[in-house]
């Protein structure tokens, strides 16, 4: 079959195929965090950057990163004394994850660079290709981009896996120096700003019948375990008044956390339940479970989370049992640079026939997904050009887009960058 040509929604996504073999598992797609997987798709982008026109290089905490010269040379990413617009998103995946979750992102970001090639811009260009935005290895999510944003927190360090391999015995394994994380930070005088294109994850584009639209404000999570402990005891000779039973009275608390986030609007997902000690015959002495909360504001995410912890204590209480929890992400609601966004409703209005140059009608979306964005939102300005998928499905194999949709964001992708040249 012949290879697409370079620049086009077709090359673009011929690369989110090629990506799906760099998987941890052959019967889905997972790249977590410092895996093999992680470091075989940094070479195959880096590949695809240079055969672009980019300078490559991976920084302290894995990030990779291509860069071309206001004048369109290769140029080494980082490069001081020419800011540079960063067009980017991320490389890591959830398990069992869709093929277009961040790699739509990189891959429609290289193929602007293919567009833009010959063409001098008044600022450097880079693309970014963020190691860890889901959090999915580490619990704590935006480990990528929070380092490129001089936001790493020592205390992550110490963040284990499921296999209790901690943050910074993986750092050292992938080869990298846990002391130098630092020197990924980008600084804001480098920067003219940051574009992010990414797929919705959600229903409304599809339902207004729309390609495109931007995104207004991203949602912040917060994430914590929560540590249910009670008394591993025998499934026969225990009867019920002396049970302190820790699956029942986790059960209890996942069915409250959906009421009270229902009750106030916000998005709560128990994603992970571990049981121990795990047998059919013994009643659970321990329950741990992962919670992501969500809401329209911060303020209104903190109050749900109050009231998950209320439900908590009185459920702790009422089962005889103890729950602990542990926060192991947060992330301030974000709300996109207005220039940044002008330029990505400009492209989208130039570029797709829906709106035949008529700003005013592309639609800005709230973002309940979270996104690099929002670490590169404190050294930076950012935009981000939301991505029809059909049926608002991601986070699952299933996830899909057309290939006209994926033409139109790359025609508006490049008029943006454009537009922020003001060409
Ligand atoms: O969880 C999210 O919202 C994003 O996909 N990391
Ligand atoms: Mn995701
Ligand atoms: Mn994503
Ligand atoms: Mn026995």
């Amino acid at each position: 079959m012949t290879e697409p040509m370079t620049g086009t929604a077709a090359w673009v996504l011929e690369r989110c195929d090629e990506l799906t073999r760099h998987t941890a598992r052959d019967d889905a797609l997972e790249r977590v965090y410092l895996s093999p997987e992680h470091a075989a798709a940094n070479t195959a982008v880096a590949a695809w950057m240079r055969d672009a026109g980019l300078a490559t290089a991976t920084d302290a905490a894995g990030n990779l990163w291509g860069r071309r010269s206001a004048a369109g040379t290769p140029q080494q990413p980082g490069t001081r004394g020419e800011p540079a617009l960063v067009l980017g998103s991320h490389l890591d995946t959830v398990p069992d994850a869709g093929r277009y979750d961040g790699m739509l992102g990189v891959a429609l970001a290289i193929a602007v660079v293919h567009r833009l090639r010959g063409t001098a811009l008044p600022f450097a260009l880079e693309v970014a290709g963020f190691s860890d935005e889901e959090g999915a290895r580490f619990g704590k999510a935006l480990l990528g981009s929070c380092a490129a944003s001089g936001q790493w927190d020592a205390a992550w360090w110490d963040q284990a896996d499921a296999d209790g391999v901690t943050l910074r015995d993986a750092f050292t394994a992938f080869g990298l120096d846990p002391g130098r994380v630092g020197a990924a930070a980008r600084r804001p005088q480098d920067l003219v700003g940051y574009l992010e294109a990414h797929i919705e994850q959600g229903p409304e584009l599809e339902a207004l019948g729309l390609p495109l639209g931007y995104v207004t404000t991203i949602a912040g999570a917060r994430r914590f375990v929560l540590t249910v402990t009670g008394e591993a005891r025998h499934a026969g000779g225990t009867p019920y008044a002396r049970r302190r039973d820790a699956l029942v009275a986790a059960a209890h608390l996942v069915t409250r956390i959906e009421e009270l986030a229902v009750d106030a609007g916000g998005l709560a997902t128990v994603g992970e339940l571990r049981v121990s000690p795990g047998a059919v015959n013994v009643i659970p002495g321990r329950a741990e479970l992962t919670l992501d909360l969500r809401a329209r504001t911060d303020a209104a995410r903190d109050a749900l989370w109050g009231r998950v912890a209320a439900a908590a204590r009185d459920i702790a209480r009422e089962r005889h049992v103890s729950i602990e929890h542990a926060e192991t992400h947060r992330a301030p609601s974000t709300t996109c640079d207005e220039r940044m966004t002008a330029a990505v409703v400009a492209g989208i209005a130039a570029a797709s026939p829906e709106f035949a140059g008529r700003a005013d009608d592309v639609p800005g979306l709230w973002s309940p997904a979270g996104h690099d964005a929002m670490a590169m939102a404190a050294v930076t300005g950012v935009g981000m050009l939301f991505v029809r998928c059909r049926d608002g499905i991601s986070h699952h194999a299933d996830e899909s887009v057309e290939a006209a949709d994926v033409a139109a964001a790359l025609d508006a992708y490049t008029a943006a960058v454009l537009a922020l040249a003001d060409k």
